[in-house]
């Protein structure tokens, strides 16, 4: 078996910025635009009116304070309320794969490697743009990588789930270099229509280089100890949209097409699975919650994660000892645990043990524990 480190992180950050202040202006347009179509029908109490949302609840309630979106003009414009993608041509890189490349190149330059060094792709994330031909392998072809590529999906636990796959083939020796990419193009999957979700998810792309210990040169490396991931069906976190929709007859822009959720059974039922399958994934490595220098856990809320921190170590979770992103990105899937890796792990000394933790929907949760070399 061979020990595996992560060589190289890299983050590709869309262009443009969406405020909590710029979001809900826009949702109450769209909200009195509404009302104000349906006024007849509400007067009858035929149709309850839609309620404005409000910059404080989204704080208080999530912690989020902005999001990054690829585009964000039909986002904000009220009579659309989704992005606007230009379609692109077979022979053109997918926007997907496109966010992908960026960020993987910054992977690939922090670990000190080309794409010809990589012999296995994985592009994980919440939604695909297509279904075939794998975006794993146009990106694999865009780099120059070899070997072979494949996509896979478990909604926010894409990242870690695709790092005990990228582990397990590295320590295996039946790969040596392993590229984990993120892209989650959650603009395009969120109902910017629905108060109770309209700000929670935004754009992004994490890459990850996975590779034996023994070919690593980059300054700043983690050993992987261990991984483990875990499932638990939930229909509290779904999303209907899929290749059946035509042969069902079903809308294709019914509410059940686009994400869903009970967030607040999420919070509850989540919160006491993650910080127990983190204690016992830490206690099968002889380590115990306290002495683990930082959590990397996924964001998608401040009070869960606090409530995580809680439960592990018994005291209010600070910056240092479980890093928020969440307020700057909003949530991003599967890449939000990778984001905080990604930005607060340099400062770690050699020997420091961190745990990179995601869950979400499926249920799914996934630990990584490194320790820095
Ligand atoms: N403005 C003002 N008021 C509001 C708003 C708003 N925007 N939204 C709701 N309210 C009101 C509600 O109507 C309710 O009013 P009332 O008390 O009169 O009924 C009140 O505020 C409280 O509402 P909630 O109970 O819904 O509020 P919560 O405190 O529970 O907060 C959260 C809502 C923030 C959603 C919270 O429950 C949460 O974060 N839960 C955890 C969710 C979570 O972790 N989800 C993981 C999903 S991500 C994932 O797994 C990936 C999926 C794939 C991604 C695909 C890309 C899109």
């Amino acid at each position: 078996m061979h020990s595996v480190v992560i060589s190289g992180t890299g983050l590709y950050q869309p262009p443009h910025t969406i405020t909590n202040a710029e979001l809900v202006e826009s949702f109450n347009r769209y909200v009195d635009l509404q009302n104000a179509q349906h006024a007849d029908a509400i007067a009858r109490g035929e149709r309850e009116p839609l309620a404005h949302s409000s910059v404080e609840f989204i704080e208080k309630a999530s912690g989020i304070k902005q999001r990054y979106v690829i585009e964000k003009d039909g986002v904000l414009d009220p009579r659309r309320m989704y992005p606007r993608f230009q379609e692109r041509g077979d022979d053109q890189l997918s926007l997907m794969a496109e966010i992908a490349v960026d960020a993987a190149h910054k992977a690939l330059a922090a670990a000190g490697k080309k794409g010809s060094d990589v012999d296995a792709v994985l592009c994980s994330a919440a939604n695909m743009q297509r279904a075939y031909p794998a975006m794993a392998i146009e990106i694999q072809q865009a780099l120059g990588a070899g070997g072979y590529g494949f996509d896979m999906n478990v909604a926010c636990s894409s990242a870690t789930f695709a790092l005990e796959q990228a582990y397990n083939a590295v320590r295996s020796g039946a790969s040596r270099c392993v590229l984990v990419v993120n892209p989650e193009i959650t603009s395009a999957h969120l109902e910017w229509k629905d108060r109770d979700c309209h700000f929670i998810f935004g754009d992004v792309c994490t890459a990850i280089v996975v590779e034996r210990a023994e070919t690593a040169t980059s300054a700043e490396q983690w050993e992987i100890l261990g991984t483990r991931l875990a499932t638990q069906f939930s229909n509290n976190i779904r999303n209907n949209f899929g290749f059946m929709n035509r042969s069902e007859d079903s809308d294709p822009l019914a509410r059940d097409k686009t994400f869903r959720q009970e967030g607040r059974k999420v919070f509850k039922e989540v919160v006491p699975i993650a910080a127990a399958h983190i204690e016992s994934h830490l206690g099968a490595q002889d380590l115990q919650p306290s002495q683990v220098r930082r959590y990397w856990l996924h964001q998608a809320n401040l009070g869960m994660n606090q409530l995580i921190i809680k439960k592990l170590v018994g005291g209010e979770a600070g910056s240092d000892q479980a890093p928020l992103i969440l307020d700057e990105f909003a949530n991003t899937a599967s890449a939000g645990s990778i984001i905080a890796f990604h930005r607060h792990k340099a400062d770690l000394a050699a020997g420091d043990v961190g745990v990179i933790c995601s869950f979400g929907a499926g249920y799914s949760v996934g630990s990584v524990i490194v320790r820095k070399r």
